[in-house]
Formats: C-alpha cells, sequence, structure tokens
C-alpha cells in the first residue's frame, strides 16, 4: 500500500496561511434633503457607530459628498446597503447607501 501523501516534512509542518476575503467598504452619499438627525441614527443603529463617530461621518459626508461607514465581507457590506436604502425608502428620504471594493 502506498503511505506517503508526497508533500514532504517542509510542506506537512508549514502553517496553513487561510485566504482573506476581497473587503468593501459601505459609503453614505450626501443628499440636500435627508435631515442631519436621520443620518446619524441610520449610522448608530445599522454601523453601530456612538454618537460622537456618527456626527463625525454624517458630517464629513455633509461637507465631502460622501463618506465610508464602515468596511465589510461581500455579503454582509450588500445586507448594509440593501437594509440602510429600504430603511431611508420607509420614511420618505432619499439618502443613498452604496458599496465599493477596496
Ligand atoms: N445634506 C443634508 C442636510 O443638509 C444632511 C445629510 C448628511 C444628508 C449626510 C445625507 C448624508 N440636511
Amino acid at each position: 500500500h502506498e503511505h506517503d501523501s508526497g508533500r514532504g516534512l517542509a510542506l506537512e509542518t508549514a502553517k496553513p496561511e487561510v485566504a482573506r476575503p476581497p473587503l468593501f467598504q459601505v459609503l453614505l452619499l450626501n443628499d440636500d434633503f435627508t435631515p442631519m438627525d436621520f443620518v446619524v441614527e441610520v449610522l448608530r443603529s445599522f454601523f453601530n457607530l456612538d454618537q460622537e463617530q456618527a456626527v463625525q461621518v454624517m458630517l464629513h459626508v455633509h461637507t465631502r459628498g460622501r463618506g465610508v461607514c464602515g468596511v465589510f465581507t461581500r455579503e454582509v457590506a450588500e445586507t448594509k446597503v440593501t437594509h440602510v436604502n429600504e430603511y431611508s425608502r420607509s420614511h420618505q428620504h432619499p439618502l443613498l447607501c452604496t458599496m465599493e471594493k477596496l
């Protein structure tokens, strides 16, 4: 019978490297209509930011046009985008959430 795996001693003992999944930024886009308090509430409830972080990100989006809410794997990012956009629409606000590969 054959018992040699053929990998050899060096590879047999090597640390198993685990592939890191691609990461995606989730962003909010500025608009002229969504209330600042609503954006802060979104950042706190969907992205787990505290009040100070949420106000900082909201003001960054307000002044620069767009800003990063967080960095996630693909499925988590897609779910955040869908939930934030459905929540904004359900409150009749035009706030837009998007994602971009890092
Ligand atoms: N620009 C919006 C306002 O002046 C606030 C806002 C900030 C909207 C961040 C969207 C994103 N009411």
